[in-house]
């Protein structure tokens, strides 16, 4: 009986491509993966678990907790604190920094993650998923403050994601290429289903929550207009809407058939003194060297965000990711208004 490739086996061989490898990656990689198997174990049972609801507090972001929030955030703390490969972590769910308990270890990487994103959809049945991207701590230091964390995207060791969707699904890329590992239930083990995926450079399919678009910037409100007049207009063809208003469920769609996603910058978010809705260290950029891997493009509109040098750990940044032809398009759209402002 053949059981494919288990991700693993695919980790193992990934760390054979350094000969000064030591196995900590591989074993750190190994421990997010469980915690993503019980994370994904919690959201499948929901209401039969009485995990669904709110938890009637607050995160630094201001939103209001679900039960599953606090539950997924403190599953990676246990699954990751004990094991020495880390120096420290940090949590969309989480203000400070997370200094290990003094009793553990430290080891050579940072772990920043969004332990549930989405999570305004759990109580709907509403696919949710988990951020994660992995950084070196910076040589020599055994209490990383947020300082350590704010390295720009391009210094991102891995990145990955799991969709708790239809089926559960981890994606990774750890800088060649992109990997999907669908969860076998009978086997508890995720399997390389998804090898090399690629965002095809041209899509007719444009992702935003167009409640916004009055709020937009004219680059922003150009592009969906043109998009929404279709093949009466200068695209000269006609193009589909999807808004699930999870980031990992909407990437993933484009990771599998293209499209674009965009979150951009607005007047409702600037009047708030945000950079943007999404968070740079633990959405963006993730989700941007994940794309990027996979042959797409991911920008603010104005830069590459992978190379924004991180100023906060809760960083706000606009995002506009996917297929390649498209995201240029917009770019070209903000650099024309800037040159006739
Ligand atoms: P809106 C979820 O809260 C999230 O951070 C992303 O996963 C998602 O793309 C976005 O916010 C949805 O925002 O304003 O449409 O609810």
């Amino acid at each position: 009986m053949h059981i494919g490739t288990s991700i693993t086996q695919y980790i193992i061989e990934e760390e054979r491509r350094y000969s000064d490898a030591t196995g900590d990656f591989t074993s750190l990689l190994n421990d997010i993966v469980i915690a993503c198997k019980v994370i994904s174990n919690a959201v499948n049972h929901g209401r039969l678990a009485g995990v669904l609801g709110s938890a009637d507090t607050e995160n630094v972001q201001g939103e209001t907790q679900k039960k599953l929030d606090v539950i997924s955030n403190e599953l990676f703390l246990e699954c990751n604190e004990w094991t020495g490969h880390l120096a420290a972590m940090a949590s969309e769910e989480m203000e400070e920094v997370y200094q290990l308990p003094e009793q553990y270890p430290r080891g050579r990487y940072l772990l920043v993650f969004d332990p549930l994103d989405g999570s305004s959809n759990i109580d709907v049945n509403i696919s949710v998923g988990t951020i994660f991207s992995i950084l070196r701590c910076p040589q020599g230091t055994t209490d990383p403050t947020e300082a350590d964390f704010l390295q720009p995207g391009t210094q991102q060791v891995c990145a990955g994601y799991a969709l708790y969707g239809s089926a559960t699904m981890m994606v990774l890329t750890t800088g060649h290429g992109v990997n999907g590992f669908t969860l076998d239930q009978s086997i508890g083990e995720f399997t390389l289903t998804h090898p090399g995926m690629e965002i095809p450079a041209d899509t007719r399919e444009f992702a935003i929550n167009m409640s916004n678009m009055r709020f937009w910037e004219p680059p922003m409100k150009r592009y969906i207009e043109e998009c929404l007049v279709g093949r009466d207009g200068p695209r000269g063809v006609d193009f589909n809407m999807r808004w699930v208003a999870s980031m990992v469920a909407d990437v993933h769609r484009i990771l599998c058939r293209g499209g674009i996603f965009m979150y951009p910058m607005d007047a409702k978010i600037e009047a708030k003194g945000q950079g943007g809705k999404l968070r740079l260290l633990y959405e963006a950029n993730p989700m941007s060297f994940i794309v990027e891997q996979a042959g797409g493009l991911s920008s603010t509109g104005r830069r590459r965000i992978l190379e924004v040098q991180p100023e906060a750990l809760h960083q706000r940044i606009p995002v506009i990711l996917g297929s390649r032809h498209e995201v240029g398009r917009v770019v070209d759209y903000h650099t024309e208004a800037a040159e006739t402002a």
